[in-house]
């Protein structure tokens, strides 16, 4: 902001000043006294002053780019899994210590007003949670970014369990008052659904196609802040919430209809009520698609409205924006581009595409094919009819273009085609991006290279430069600073605390991991951390964890892929040979196995696994003698707050995916970080961690990808493993005899009997590799020192994979922008 005076001056830093703010917003906005406030009325009206420290930063932030008109990046991405707000606010704007004093100083404990936050669960697992990474670390680094998403009236949905078995419950988070969001109506979209196109003839002669929606609903923006670390910046994340364009009917209503008049109200709010709760295999929903191309009919018509200055030539729109599309989810956004520049502002069809092709980049975050979103011809035509028009279009052009460099290759024209045509007439979004985006990346060099190689190896061959690697990252503000104040300290005590904003500089730590009384600090906090841990699973779930155990955490969506299955066979296999006496429980390092993760509502076959991890649970911490050094812990409801606890507490991080389907992972970063060790195979950003950490310092096991690939290739018989390995086979026997299932030998059935068939991610074939390691890991576990040494080089090693650094490869290798510092 140049020289002149502040749009608005900020309350008083410090404590006399906070509390002055928080009693005015208790009275006046909460419209109560100190004495007679309610948790909720506290929590509520701290939020609202911890936002007043931050409005003028905002909007500052907001004029200058208004007034720059630097290069910006549109995040677009149907999830943002955000997590609390108030902590972060709280270290944006230094105001931790004065926020605790000044409470205090009124009796208020503001542990107690944290808790009573709900995190807005945006989003499912890891490609929400990144989205949220990646906005904080482009506010941090000063650079102009909108992230723009959907508002779900219902997040993700909340897990309890009811005889082991995952029940869900509606995600009520906006019940309790949403502080931290600003409703602006009057910047409501307008966005068509359904209708017709009709040609008509341009006055410039030009045969044209216009779209007459058959009905419209309302966008209305809410705006939440996303705060640079102490930098003066804050950027927006602008999320739409769908309105009827009319309350009611009056006239049907006159008519007596009452459920009719508020028909077209209910069905247009529909489309921002809930979160889809799958994150692999999506159910080609219709409302799914309508919030797709909701958000990002509202974000485009938003950019060119709100933020380009009047008469902007959106001929020179790639030199104001980049717009990144977070997986397929949003890539309707590129026939929407075409349909504003070519129906709405005249444009031609090759002026339209050459300005659409240099707006978009796209990032794919799965290896799973089932994973990849396709819509069917009849539906986008029915939902989408001009954007159905525009993508024959696209692809037409797309295919001379395939047929002339490749000679008429008839096959090959076919199996590129953004159409497919069989087994229905559908959209392939991932080709459809491919085809327009200036660049597409991958999350991890494997995943990268397999996109190469393998999902989209046509086009890598047709467009090798369009291709590109930007490995994962995750934001050190939330997830060490905030997540792991012990270890924050100790890294600050020991270098400064320049490493919150530049975490390379974790690398001056390498040496102190040969000082053994930093080491024994280190110890120390880790040993705290359990003990908080503890202490929240025993008021929240009521989960006794014993913090002298090795806690061996796994927590990420459940999914067959990821292998929960693994660790579980893992678990009945030690309960197996210490019942039967083959090994005593004083040759055994006590271990408490942590779970987190919720299935899908519509995956049977991964809900069937969370009930068979309870079920093993409950007998293991009940046997008498396992129980003393083997405990199962699966607390319920596993989201981003849990982690912030949890990750902080991990001795042991489990990345044990199949190699080759885990794009990345960005749980695997987080453990690291805060000095965990790994057991992994060579999957996703693995790979890079255990590159950067030291074979040492990693328990390495498993098929790699091309082995695996060649197994399958060559057909995998799983059962023949059963034969061959006696300890699986008295596992999976366990299993069968109903030994968890009071006897019933039916109740897991299928899920042995799928390993033995099909065990579509060789669950069997990694089994004895992953025990090896595991006892690796246990005769590690005994030197408690050596085990800290090399904790202390994961955490040193591990700066590269900051959400700050993802973000300076975007900007150099796919935005070409840069930071506009305050
Ligand atoms: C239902 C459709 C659907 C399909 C895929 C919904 C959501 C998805 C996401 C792409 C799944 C996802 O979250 N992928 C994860 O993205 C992370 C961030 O890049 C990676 O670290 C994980 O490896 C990847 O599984």
């Amino acid at each position: 902001m140049t020289e002149t005076t502040p749009l608005i001056t900020s309350p008083e830093h410090s404590v006399e000043g906070f509390v002055r703010e928080f009693l005015r917003e208790l009275n006046f906005t909460q419209g109560t006294v100190l004495e007679r406030a309610t948790t909720n009325d506290a929590y509520l009206a701290l939020a609202r002053t911890v936002r007043h420290y931050l409005m003028s930063r905002w909007i500052e932030t907001t004029v200058d780019h208004y007034r720059a008109q630097p290069k910006a990046v549109a995040y677009l991405s149907a999830e943002y899994l955000l997590g609390r707000q108030l902590d972060n606010a709280l270290l944006a704007a230094d105001l931790e210590e004065i926020a605790a004093e000044g409470l205090a100083s009124l009796g208020l404990d503001l542990a107690e007003l944290r808790d009573a936050e709900v995190e807005p669960g945006l989003g499912n697992g890891g490609l929400g949670r990144l989205a949220a990474c990646f906005v904080d670390s482009l506010a941090t680094m000063s650079v102009p970014a909108i992230g723009y998403g959907i508002r779900y009236e219902y997040g993700i949905f909340r897990q309890r369990f009811a005889g082991g078995r995952q029940v869900e419950e509606p995600d009520t988070w906006l019940a309790g008052g949403a502080p931290w969001e600003f409703a602006h109506p009057e910047h409501a979209v307008t966005v068509g659904f359904g209708g017709h196109t009709e040609k008509y003839t341009g006055d410039d002669g030009v045969e044209r196609s216009r779209w007459v929606p058959g009905w419209q609903v309302l966008g209305v923006p809410y705006n939440y802040m996303v705060p640079g670390y102490r930098n003066g910046r804050v950027n927006t994340l602008r999320l739409w919430s769908a309105r009827a364009t009319h309350a009611f009917d009056l006239q049907i209503f006159n008519e007596g209809d009452y459920v009719d008049a508020v028909r077209s109200r209910t069905f247009a709010e529909n489309i921002s009520k809930v979160l889809y709760p799958e994150d692999s295999t999506p159910q080609g929903k219709e409302l799914r698609l309508q919030q797709q191309y909701f958000f990002v009919a509202c974000s485009i018509r938003d950019f060119v409205d709100q933020l380009l200055p009047a008469g902007f030539d959106l001929r020179r729109l790639p030199e104001r924006i980049v717009f990144q599309l977070n997986d397929t989810h949003p890539v309707v956004a590129i026939p929407e581009l075409m349909r504003v520049l070519v129906d709405d502002e005249g444009f031609g069809w090759d002026e339209a595409w050459d300005v659409t092709r240099r707006c978009f980049a796209y990032t794919c975050h799965t290896l799973l094919p089932e994973a990849l979103e396709v819509w069917s011809v009849e539906l986008m035509g029915r939902l989408l009819p001009r954007h159905l028009e525009i993508i024959y279009r696209i692809n037409e052009e797309f295919l001379a273009q395939v047929r002339e460099r490749s000679g008429g290759d008839e096959l090959l024209v076919r199996r590129m085609s953004i159409i497919a045509e069989h087994p229905q007439r559908a959209v392939r979004m991932a080709f459809l991006a491919t085809v327009a985006a200036t660049r597409v990346n991958g999350v991890a060099e494997l995943h990268s290279q397999l996109l190469r190689d393998k999902v989209l190896a046509d086009f890598a061959q047709l467009w090798p430069e369009k291709f590109t690697n930007v490995t994962n990252g995750v934001t050190p503000r939330r997830f060490v600073r905030l997540a792991n104040p012990g270890l924050s300290g100790l890294i600050t005590e020991a270098i400064g605390d320049g490493w919150v904003t530049d975490l390379d500089r974790l690398r001056e730590l390498e040496p102190l991991a040969d000082d053994a009384e930093f080491r024994r600090r280190f110890r120390e906090v880790k040993a705290a951390n359990k003990g908080r841990l503890v202490d929240v699973l025993r008021r929240r779930d009521g989960i006794e964890v014993d913090p002298g155990t090795m806690l061996d955490v796994m927590v990420k969506r459940l999914h067959e892929y990821k292998r929960q299955l693994l660790k579980l066979l893992h678990v009945v296999t030690l309960y197996d040979r210490i019942t039967a006496g083959e090994v005593s429980v004083d040759d055994v390092p006590a271990r408490t196995v942590v779970f987190g993760a919720k299935a899908a509502p519509g995956y049977v076959m991964a809900k069937e696994i969370i009930a068979l991890i309870n079920h093993v649970g409950a007998v293991v911490n009940a046997h008498p003698d396992v129980s003393t050094v083997l405990r199962v812990a699966f607390p319920a409801n596993y989201d981003v707050t849990v982690a912030e606890t949890l990750i902080p507490a991990a001795d042991l991080s489990e990345q044990i995916s199949l190699a080759g389907k885990e794009a990345s992972g960005t749980g695997n970063m987080k453990f690291a970080l805060n000095g965990a060790l790994t057991i992994g195979t060579d999957d996703g950003a693995n790979v890079e961690i255990r590159r950067l950490v030291g074979d040492d310092n990693f328990f390495l096991f498993g098929l790699t990808e091309p082995e695996a690939s060649a197994i399958a290739e060559a057909g995998y018989r799983p059962s023949s493993y059963y034969e061959e390995n006696p300890g699986l086979r008295r596992a999976l026997d366990l299993v069968a005899s109903g030994a968890f299932s009071d006897g019933d030998r039916g109740a897991f059935e299928p899920v042995v009997a799928n390993l033995l068939a099909e065990d579509r991610f060789m669950v069997l074939a990694d089994y004895q590799a992953y025990l090896d390691a595991q006892a690796r890991v246990e005769a590690a576990y005994a030197d408690p020192d050596a085990w800290s040494r090399s904790a202390v080089l994961n955490v040193a090693r591990s700066g590269f994979f900051s959400s700050d650094r993802s973000m300076r490869d975007y900007l150099d290798r796919v935005w070409h922008a840069r930071p506009l510092p305050g």
